[in-house]
């Protein structure tokens, strides 16, 4: 197994889903955060993207974008988070996408400036939501039966509406409550829970109180 460095970020959910992967394929690493208000050259000189997450291998290969950083940790410690069929596989990248489109718009919907935007932002939330649970009523795991990939990247964006309507009010799930057994049985899995540093959402409440973010009225509803 080579060395294995993930460079984080500790509110980004992109990185989330690659620690995920991490603790369910057992794969040691260490984990080095960066503040992304203030970027280190180092960081920098060998990010492409100057996004995290970043894996650092043995000690000079860099791998960058969390889907393509979890399909490596996933082919070198089989047997595979994926399904084998090609077709099921090909499903279960797309729907990857989706979990991305899915932390964005939950991102531009938390930092939304005024309400017009919040307003717009939830309507693009929720529907991405319900398409979701279409797919997925009352299943525990995407695929039904098994932990794959496709939950390791939809994940954090549970964490976040859980947090979102436990203390902003924002009622997200009831918009689609077919998917709340999944998001349950995640957010109580080791790999989800330990996906995050222990004072998370004290971090995130105070980095949205000192934003310019229209959610942060809600705090106080
Ligand atoms: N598509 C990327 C998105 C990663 C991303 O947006 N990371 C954010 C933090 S959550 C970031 O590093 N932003 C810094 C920047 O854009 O300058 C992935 O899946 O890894």
């Amino acid at each position: 197994m080579p060395n294995i460095e993930l460079i984080s970020f500790k509110l980004c959910p992109f990185v989330q889903r690659s620690v995920i992967t991490l603790l369910e394929k057992n794969i040691p690493f260490d984990i080095t955060y960066i503040d992304l208000d203030d970027k280190p050259d180092w960081f920098l000189t060998i990010s492409p993207t100057g996004k995290v997450p970043l894996l650092r291998i043995d000690p000079n290969q860099i791998l960058f974008e969390s889907a393509v950083i979890n399909e490596y940790l996933d082919e070198i410690t089989p047997p595979s988070l994926h399904p084998i069929d090609p077709f099921e596989k090909a499903q279960h990248r797309a729907w990857i996408e989706v979990g991305s489109n899915l932390l964005m718009t939950s991102y531009r919907f938390t930092v939304a400036s005024d309400q017009e935007k919040q307003d717009h932002q939830r309507v693009l939330l929720i529907n991405l939501l319900r398409k979701l649970e279409a797919e997925l009523t009352g299943k525990v795991f995407f695929d039904g039966k098994r932990f794959t990939l496709v939950d390791a990247a939809i994940a954090p964006v549970f964490r976040w509406i859980e947090i979102l309507d436990r203390r902003l009010a924002t009622g997200l799930l009831n918009e689609a409550p077919g998917l709340s057994p999944w998001s349950s049985n995640l957010l109580n899995r080791p790999s989800v829970k330990n996906s995050v540093v222990s004072d998370f959402e004290a971090l995130y409440i105070s980095r949205l109180i000192d934003s310019d973010s229209q959610l942060r009225f809600n705090l106080n509803t």
